[in-house]
């Protein structure tokens, strides 16, 4: 949780210099057990993911590899057992000249050796291929940055002969990188879902803004008909346009009936839009044998988790979209995010169209909630329109509530089932639980 952070920031430099992430200092109470790594699996319970971003554990029998040997990389990942380890020296590594790296190893780890995500650079220049394409179950990539590239970072498509389930990304720096940093898609197959990824403890940031139809298609996560996604506690900033044409970005994107996924506990800063869930009705999209919702339609995004967020938009520049959008879903939970955007926005949170089946409750923000196309979303316990004194200093992103903030104690409690865990940087909820991502601690 909170040291975690700090931990992380210390390691590899603060790329994305926002106080608001770092926590306050000293005394953290977070009740978290601090597991991390690749084995949680809160999607599937409903329960809250593991706190904490430690460091990997040292390995303890790995192949290394150095920057020296990118010419056999692809040879020695095809030549891994399943389940061992690749170790990563330091130094940089040219991905440009072999992309896509592929691995069809189950289980296989690739990790810097150091543990430390920038002293590992994957770099793609300008790359025309996704760098990283992942087409066998468990693999996991720990602990290095990726940079560059223009058609994505790290792919999971999954087909007849490949099953990319349970991919984690975990302590990973993506930067600069273009189309979708992670992505999780099915080839068309109709039995063929990348499913059950977790992208944790990451970092997304873009430095450069693009323009055009190259900055709609940016992405930290996307993922198309895939179920169980769980993505926390990463940072993302950076995902917007520098023209007025075309669609904005979409940081975080679910779609074409994916279900279950898990957002929570991330820092989202100066994107245009940070997470949508769902699309406009129309399209293929997945088909669920258990019909959730008892509606045969098809939806974009059934049973997902939106909470505990803090996304915060100061850079004039950006004009931002609606932060939070809910678009043809069922059974999405959609609690307790701040939302501060300085300029003009368009709303903090939409839910749209009219099938939409939506609960968003005790989220803050100094935006609205809006309905559009007759959405029936549940919408209780939100403040909105929120002043900028709520908060200790919104104009540096730093969205912890003030002492006396109208928040404090606000929120609808005993949600029963809908019981949340800690707020975003691991405190715990009290009896009175307070509006948005941060739980009030004297
Ligand atoms: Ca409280
Ligand atoms: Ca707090």
């Amino acid at each position: 949780m909170r040291a975690a952070y700090v931990l992380a920031v210390g390691l590899s430099g603060c790329l994305i210099d926002n106080p608001a992430w770092l926590g306050p200092p000293a005394e953290a109470t977070g009740s978290g057990t601090g597991t991390g790594g690749s084995s949680s699996s809160g999607s599937e319970t409903g329960d809250e993911p593991a706190l904490g971003c430690p460091p990997r554990p040292a390995s303890a029998a790995a192949v290394s590899v150095g920057p020296e040997q990118i010419g056999q990389l692809a040879q020695i990942v095809a030549d891994a057992e399943p389940g061992s380890t690749i170790e990563l020296r330091d130094g940089v590594y040219d991905l440009a000249s072999i992309a896509p790296l592929r691995i069809e190893v189950a289980g296989v780890v690739l990790r810097s050796a150091s543990a430390d995500p920038s002293a590992v650079v994957f770099d793609g220049g300008a790359s025309a291929m996704p760098l990283i394409e992942v087409r066998a179950p468990d693999v996991v990539l720990a602990e290095f940055t990726v940079r560059g590239g223009t058609q994505g970072g790290i792919m999971a498509v999954a087909s007849a002969s490949f099953d990319p389930d349970r991919l984690t990304v975990y302590r990973m720096d993506l930067i600069d990188v273009g189309g979708h940093a992670v992505r999780g898609a099915s080839n068309g197959d109709p039995d063929a879902y990348a499913d059950g990824g977790e992208v944790v403890c990451s970092r997304f940031l873009r430095q450069t803004p693009l323009a055009g139809q190259a900055c709609t298609e940016l992405s930290a996560l996307r993922v198309f008909r895939g179920a169980d996604w769980v993505f926390r506690d990463n940072e993302v900033q950076g995902y917007w346009c520098d023209d007025d044409d075309g669609e904005p970005p979409r940081t975080v994107s679910m779609l074409e009936g994916t279900r279950g996924s898990v957002i929570v506990r991330n820092r989202f800063q100066d994107c245009a839009r940070a997470v949508v869930l769902g699309e406009a009705p129309s399209g293929v999209e997945r088909r669920w044998a258990d019909n959730p919702c008892a509606v045969s339609d098809q939806w974009g995004h059934v049973e997902g988790l939106v909470a505990n967020n803090m996304l915060w938009v100061g850079d004039p520049g950006v004009r931002p979209d609606s932060m939070i959008s809910v678009w043809n879903v069922c059974d999405d939970r959609i609690f307790h995010n701040s939302i501060v955007m300085l300029g003009d926005g368009f709303h903090g949170i939409e839910h749209r169209f009219e099938r939409t089946r939506a609960t968003i409750v005790n989220n803050l923000t100094n935006a609205d909630i809006q309905m559009r196309d007759g959405s029936e979303a549940i919408v209780e316990g939100n403040l909105i329109e929120a002043g900028l004194d709520e908060f200790v200093d919104p104009f540096a992103g730093d969205l912890h509530l003030v002492p006396g903030s109208v928040a404090i104690g606000a929120a609808l409690a005993n949600l029963g089932d809908l019981e949340l865990g800690p707020d975003f940087e691991g405190d715990p909820r009290d009896d009175a639980p307070d509006v948005g991502a941060d739980e009030y601690r004297p």
